[in-house]
């Protein structure tokens, strides 16, 4: 039986999540990440600042280049995280084979769920109009036979769209897609391609499964069956996330070993209140800097036994940015946690590692985090001014 596969990701999500909630924002153009001065990356911009050529991962200093009236966001990472368990227990309320891939973008197979709720494409209309009903939010969905064709339909008519793939569309929907729609596809592979004239995926479907094979080894013939649309990967509900990260650039360069513990010690509490929700733990630890000359460091350290204290995690980060110089400042610091594992049943290792003392108190304290975000429950070392200028979480 044909698979029913949906793939929906939300439209401009940090930035639309700002202009909900600021309606004097709505119709600006509105940057989320980086400072109107230019220091900093790009989370993402609202559409009305990609009119301006500004798009996620830009540089600060070239999207206030571009767009000198944008409005420049910091991320607020706790009302992100809301938005996305909203949407995602939106998700699996239509089906248990939800995978997510990000915060805001998830595959669902509907395949079983038809009988219940109706064909592919009316489960793609509630869900947007639960979506928008739940969240003041658009999403964007695309429904099609598999993975691949669900992805790039997602894509076809954002924002706020819905765009079906069937099955004896694909090859007339694919052929004038640029190559690069195909999701996954590295510089490299890109480059090759590119160096070959083949431009749409139409051209590279056109080409034999040999050629492919000589040109990227075993990835050829992937890449063959993908041209035409064929995917058979499953939608896995139980995909890991392969790491979690914090991060900041400063809005000047700091150079105060104080300051930069203290935001260690911010980010080992978030992460790990993170793992602990996820029930999860990590076995590497990564400090990452940057120095006002672009140059980024990271240093890794890999525990005995994974982690999901911030006790913990803050002093291996502490060790590993003491056997780092800094005299010529710092730009950026982040904490990367990976190798991440479930906690088995119950064994949680921050209850040990604050030992008897505050052994209740590590889960209460995550009771009062979960109900009014992680923000309200801070050590006392954390209470300060000068909350973080662009804080977000480096890709996964
Ligand atoms: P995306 O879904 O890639 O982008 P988007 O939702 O902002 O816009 P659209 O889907 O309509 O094209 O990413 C979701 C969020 O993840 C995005 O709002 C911000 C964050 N993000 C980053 O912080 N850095 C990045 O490089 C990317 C791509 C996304
Ligand atoms: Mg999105």
């Amino acid at each position: 039986m044909e698979r029913a596969i949906l793939h929906a990701d939300m439209d401009a999500f940090y930035a639309a999540i700002e202009q909900r909630d600021r309606p004097e924002l709505r119709g600006r153009p509105v940057i989320v990440g980086g400072t109107p001065e230019g220091r900093g990356v790009v989370s993402t911009a609202s559409y009305e600042a990609r009119r301006f050529g500004v798009h996620s991962a830009m540089p600060a200093v070239t999207a206030v280049r571009l767009c000198p009236d944008g409005v420049f966001l910091p991320p607020d990472m706790r009302r992100y995280r809301a938005v996305s368990q909203q949407i995602f227990e939106i998700f699996r309320s239509y089906t248990p084979l939800v995978e997510g891939l990000s915060s805001d973008e998830a595959f669902l197979d509907v395949t079983g769920s038809q009988r219940l709720f109706g064909d592919a494409v009316t489960i793609a209309g509630r869900i947007r109009v639960e979506v928008r009903e739940k969240t003041q939010l658009t999403v964007s969905i695309g429904v099609a036979p598999n993975k691949l064709l669900a992805k790039i339909g997602s894509d076809l008519d954002k924002p706020d769209g819905l765009t079906v793939i069937p099955t004896e569309r694909v090859a007339a929907i694919l052929r004038d897609l640029p190559a690069s729609r195909i999701p996954g596809l590295g510089r490299r592979v890109q480059e090759r391609l590119g160096s070959a004239g083949i431009r749409t995926i139409g051209q590279l479907a056109a080409l034999p499964c040999r050629t492919l094979e000589e040109w990227f080894g075993d990835f050829g013939s992937t890449l063959y069956r993908l041209s035409r649309g064929q995917d058979e990967r499953p939608v896995d509900p139980g995909r890991e996330r392969k790491s979690i990260s914090a991060e900041t650039t400063f809005a000047r360069d700091e150079r105060d070993l104080d300051e930069l513990e203290r935001r260690l010690l911010s980010f080992s509490h978030e992460l790990t209140f993170s793992l602990r929700s996820e029930k999860l733990l990590a076995k590497t630890v990564t400090l990452k800097l940057r120095d006002p000359q672009f140059r980024t460091r990271t240093r890794s350290h890999t525990l005995d036994q994974a982690t999901d204290g911030a006790r913990e995690v803050f002093e291996t980060a502490q060790r590993l940015l003491s056997g780092l110089a800094i005299r010529g400042g710092v730009r950026l610091i982040g904490i990367g946690l990976s190798q991440l594992r479930p906690a088995e049943g119950g064994r949680q290792l921050s209850l040990l590692e604050d030992r008897t003392k505050d052994r209740d108190a590590t889960a209460a304290l995550d009771g009062i985090r979960a109900r009014f975000g992680k923000g309200a429950i801070l050590p006392a070392r954390l209470v300060e001014p000068g909350a973080a200028e662009s804080e977000r979480p480096a890709t996964e």
